[in-house]
């Protein structure tokens, strides 16, 4: 085993002459750490500062500074006091003796430019995103309907795919505004609104057009507008690793075969294009109503900007999720960066990558990923499939590789369209479900509700997820709405849930999450397990303070550094300490 760990020593440039280090070290084997640093061009005027114990993962033991240094570059190496009081160095060269001649081998942080501070968008803080899948949430009846519709309840019985419309519309989801205020989300996600021959549309035919189905885009204005109003930001879905079979471009290839200006924005396998064949490149294997588009190409990426820049100009909209991020051109996803973060600032970029996005978090192309990653860690934990100690471990070795202001635009989901509704997950356990919904709420990173898990819909993997939303209030399970009520609540106030930093950590079998700010501590405990677990608290953090219990509410004022007290079975806890 390593005695540092290799991977794992990171600097993230916090503001251009403020930089955050972190060492991952072998456990017992270092009684302190010196961090040694300079400007990379003077280095006589070396500078010493003891590092922070941060946390424990694992076999390692990560140790941080944060330096404030003069100007924005910086030569760094570790000083590393081992317990028989001798020093060893740790630069690029590895592990060495200690010797005051070998300042060359440092570590360089070589310039901060601007691009390689990452700024959160201001309004990611306190908030509590809702994704709507629009045909299926909610629908206000409109005398002529440009299409055959399906009775609201209709996936009851059956499970349709993208032919069966239920008709959803953007009236319908205006007309639920005091739904969102008593729930308190303050941001959606739509899934596409944009003009399709599917239910779900995500076979795009026109990105300047909304679904005819859901309304016009007077009305979309009108509902971003009343959105806005009552506090609710807007995140569009935007389709870019394939169109739909009516696009523009692809009906001019179907026409004009090699001679259409278009014809290298596709892979064509052979001529005449023929969409019964599917005689081209498509989304995953064989999806022949989804031709993809070869984000690589200059006036591919051209006329997408475009497209961005319309609904962000024209529409006011806040935000964007980018389907099948994983598979664009990276040049095309540095450039929307650039370019939308020029025009407006504040613009949320979220990528859909299912998978570990080290290479998509870097800080030039997206701000966050839907994190299904973490999620997936913390639902075999909950499943019994992963001890807490072993899911803590890859929580944090995980979130560890980034920036933590990037780390906190991570949208934090326990099931999407795509996926199994949070209570099938969990078996129809609906404690575990509970536990999950605690997850969603108090991870560091942006809380993502799918619209119909806060009344506890059950759904199994897509079509069967995207159920008509139940409005009869006598049918929601009304200990789960209260649950997410006061769980977003809790988000939308606590300083605490708030900071760019959690400590995942294990008592035995219990998972916990710390979270602290200047005036606030909150600690959240997961017992997934089948027995009453006994929590015995020490940390002088606690002297003095007053101790709130969220569920019950009740409040302990506590004068020693030790604290106890009970989780239930498949139950949870969070104290507030204040
Ligand atoms: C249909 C079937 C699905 C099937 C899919 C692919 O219903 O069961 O997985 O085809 O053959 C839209 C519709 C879907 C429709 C699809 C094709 O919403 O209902 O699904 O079009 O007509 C991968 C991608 C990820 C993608 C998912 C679906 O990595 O980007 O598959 N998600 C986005 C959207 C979808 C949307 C599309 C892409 C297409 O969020 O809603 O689908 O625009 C494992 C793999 C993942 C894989 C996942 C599939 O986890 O590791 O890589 O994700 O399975 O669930």
């Amino acid at each position: 085993m390593e005695i540092i760990h290799n991977q794992l020593h990171d600097i993230f440039a916090l503001e251009r002459e403020k930089f955050l280090i972190r060492l991952w070290i072998r456990k017992g084997f270092a009684k302190e750490i010196y961090l040694i640093f300079s400007d990379r061009y003077e280095i006589e005027r070396i500078q010493k500062l003891k590092m922070d114990y941060y946390m424990e993962v694992g076999e390692y033991e990560v140790y941080q500074a944060i330096v404030e240094a003069s100007t924005p570059r910086l030569g760094y190496k570790f000083m590393v006091k081992l317990f028989d009081g001798t020093f060893k160095i740790y630069d690029q060269f590895g592990l060495q003796e200690d010797d005051e001649e070998i300042y060359v081998g440092h570590f360089h942080f070589p310039y901060a430019n601007p691009s390689d501070v990452f700024e959160k968008p201001k309004w990611v803080e306190k908030l509590v995103v809702y994704e709507i899948f629009p045909d299926r949430f909610a629908r206000k009846d409109k005398k002529e309907e440009p299409r055959e519709l399906y009775p609201w309840d209709y996936c009851k019985w059956e499970k349709p795919g993208g032919e069966v419309f239920l008709g959803g519309n953007f009236e319908g989801i205006k007309s639920k505004i005091d739904y969102f205020k008593r729930l308190g989300i303050n941001a959606i996600y739509f899934t596409p609104i944009f003009k399709s021959t599917s239910s779900h549309r995500y076979n795009v035919d026109d990105y300047f057009d909304v679904d005819p189905l859901l309304g016009t885009k007077e009305e979309f204005k009108e509902l971003v507008e009343t959105l806005h109003q009552n506090g609710i930001k807007v995140i569009l879905d935007m389709v870019f690793n394939h169109t739909g079979t009516g696009f523009f471009a692809f009906q001019d290839v179907i026409k004009n075969g090699m001679d259409s200006k278009y014809f290298n924005w596709y892979n064509i396998k052979s001529l005449p294009v023929d969409i019964q064949k599917g005689n081209y490149e498509t989304f995953a294997t064989g999806v022949k109503s989804m031709p993809r588009i070869d984000t690589s190409k200059k006036d591919v990426q051209d006329f997408f900007l475009s497209v961005l820049k319309y609904w962000l100009l024209e529409f006011d909209v806040d935000g964007f999720r980018f389907d099948v991020a994983n598979e664009l051109d990276k040049s095309f996803l540095r450039r929307i960066r650039l370019e939308l973060k020029t025009l407006k600032k504040d613009v949320l970029l979220i990528g859909e990558v299912m998978h570990r996005s080290e290479s998509f978090l870097l800080g030039d192309m997206f701000d966050g990923v839907m994190n299904y990653f973490s999620w997936e860690v913390f639902l075999r934990f909950l499943l019994g499939k992963y001890k807490a100690k072993d899911a803590v471990k890859i929580l944090a070795e995980y979130r560890l590789k980034f920036n933590p202001k990037l780390f906190s635009c991570q949208l934090n989901l326990i099931g999407s369209h795509d996926t199994k509704r949070v209570l099938n997950a969990v078996l129809k356990n609906k404690k575990l479900a509970m536990l999950a919904c605690v997850y969603n709420l108090t991870y560091q990173g942006i809380p993502m509700i799918y619209y119909g898990d806060e009344i506890g819909m059950e759904g199994e993997h897509d079509p069967d997820c995207r159920r008509g939303m139940i409005w009869e209030e006598e049918k929601w399970d009304k200990e789960i709405f209260e649950l997410y009520r006061k769980l977003i609540s809790l988000k939308k106030t606590s300083t605490a849930l708030n900071v760019d930093d959690v400590k995942e950590g294990f008592l035995g079998d219990v998972m916990y999450f710390e979270r602290k700010a200047d005036d606030e501590m909150v600690c959240i405990f997961f017992n997934p397990g089948k027995s009453l677990q006994n929590i015995k608290l020490f940390t002088p953090e606690i002297v003095g303070k007053e101790i709130t219990f969220f569920k019950s509410g009740k409040s302990v004022k506590n004068f020693s550094a030790t604290f106890e007290f009970e989780i239930l079975p498949e139950d949870f806890e969070i104290l507030i300490v204040r």
